[in-house]
């Protein structure tokens, strides 16, 4: 019997995981185990020897059940001290930074620009940027020989000698996505026109790819008096100012006749933009009367119709209008620029609240 006590606590002691001790269980208390066996043994004992094994054999019974529940028990401390260790959290980091996205300040301004005219009743028109260099120049009164053509820098698309499709370039302007405008919708119109435009300048202030926003609104009876309204609105909008000034210096574009180059009062301040107010003249934007040959290419009659147009640079606003003193802000993809200048993560401005209003 004291054999048989020592071999089975022994195995209990040694079985070094569940699977173990249950075999050890198995082998020693189960249906055909050892002990299970001798109990059957008690069967063919005289009453004398039965009583005196009995007891002894049942009291072994319990010690090993008990032995195996402390092992199993032991086993579980075990277990769960080494996922304690191994599986430790330090509640005392630092949240993770979330890498979140930011709206771009030409996207954001975009929306804004498009946000205030659409409330004028300006819809918005986009094109192909891979334009036809009749949309682009000749249907603009710009034709082959105007030294505008060069003046503008602008990237020819690649063509084969026996090529014979009309030439092609990257568009220097959107004013070819208001012509396509005037063939597809005809008068009256209002429309903008935003987007990339390209030319081959790069230095401190240009870069190949820059964004422009157009507008044009053609009606019977359409003057410079609703130009200058209509962009004193535009401007008190978009820079959130109650009054502004507008000075209309006379220019020159093939596309308008009379033109003009549009400059806003404003000063600055510690180096800081105020629009309407001081002595500073800040140019802003270029517009004019629709050129008739123009309002003609577009297969509107100038004898019926007449329009006012205008086009500004959106980077430049941006820049104007956020304190952004370099362009490297927007073309770099070091985001910190772009966090400098506080554009945050859908903080997406008036398009979003108008249309929600
Ligand atoms: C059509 C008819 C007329 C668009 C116009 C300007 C004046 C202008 C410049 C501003 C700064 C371009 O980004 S910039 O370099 N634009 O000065 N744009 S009038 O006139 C049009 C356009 C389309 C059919």
């Amino acid at each position: 019997m004291d054999d048989l006590r020592g071999k089975w606590l022994r195995a209990v002691a040694e079985a070094d995981d569940d699977s173990a001790l249950e075999a050890v269980r198995v082998a020693a208390l189960g249906k055909k185990g050892e002990i299970s066996a001798q109990m059957r043994e008690l069967g063919r004992m005289t009453p004398e020897e039965r009583q005196e094994a009995g007891p002894r054999l049942n009291a072994l019974k319990d010690e090993i059940n008990a032995a195996i529940a402390a092992k199993r028990a032991a086993l579980a401390d075990a277990a769960l001290e080494e996922r304690l260790r191994t599986e430790w959290l330090d509640v005392t980091l630092p949240a993770r930074p979330q890498r979140v996205g930011t709206v771009h300040p030409i996207s954001q301004v975009t929306e804004e620009v498009t946000a205030i005219f659409a409330d004028m009743g300006f819809s918005v028109a986009e094109g192909p940027q891979v334009e036809s260099d009749w949309h682009n120049f000749d249907a603009l009164n710009i034709p082959g020989h105007h030294p505008a053509r060069a003046e503008m820098d602008t990237f020819y698309m690649a063509r084969a000698q026996d090529d014979t499709r009309p030439p092609h370039v990257l568009r220097t302007h959107t004013s070819p996505v208001q012509i396509r405008a005037m063939e597809m919708a005809g008068a009256p119109l209002r429309v903008i026109c935003p987007g990339r435009v390209y030319r081959a300048d790069y230095d401190q202030t240009h870069t190949p790819m820059f964004h422009q926003v157009e507008g044009l609104a053609i009606d019977r009876d359409i003057s410079m008096a609703n130009l200058k309204w209509v962009l004193e609105e535009f401007v008190k909008a978009f820079f959130e100012v109650d009054e502004v000034e507008l000075r209309f210096r006379a220019s020159h574009f093939p596309f308008t006749e009379p033109s003009a180059e549009v400059d806003i009062r404003c000063s600055w301040e510690g180096g800081t933009l105020k629009v309407g107010e001081g002595d500073d003249w800040l140019e802003i934007l270029g517009s004019g009367m629709v050129h008739p040959k123009v309002l003609m290419a577009g297969n509107i009659d100038p004898a019926a119709w007449q329009g006012f147009a205008f086009g500004m640079g959106i980077d430049r606003i941006a820049m104007l209008k956020y304190g952004i003193p370099d362009l490297r802000a927007f073309f770099e993809s070091d985001l910190r620029w772009l966090r400098h200048y506080g554009f945050a993560a859908l903080d997406v401005p008036t398009l979003h609240r108008g249309l929600s209003r």
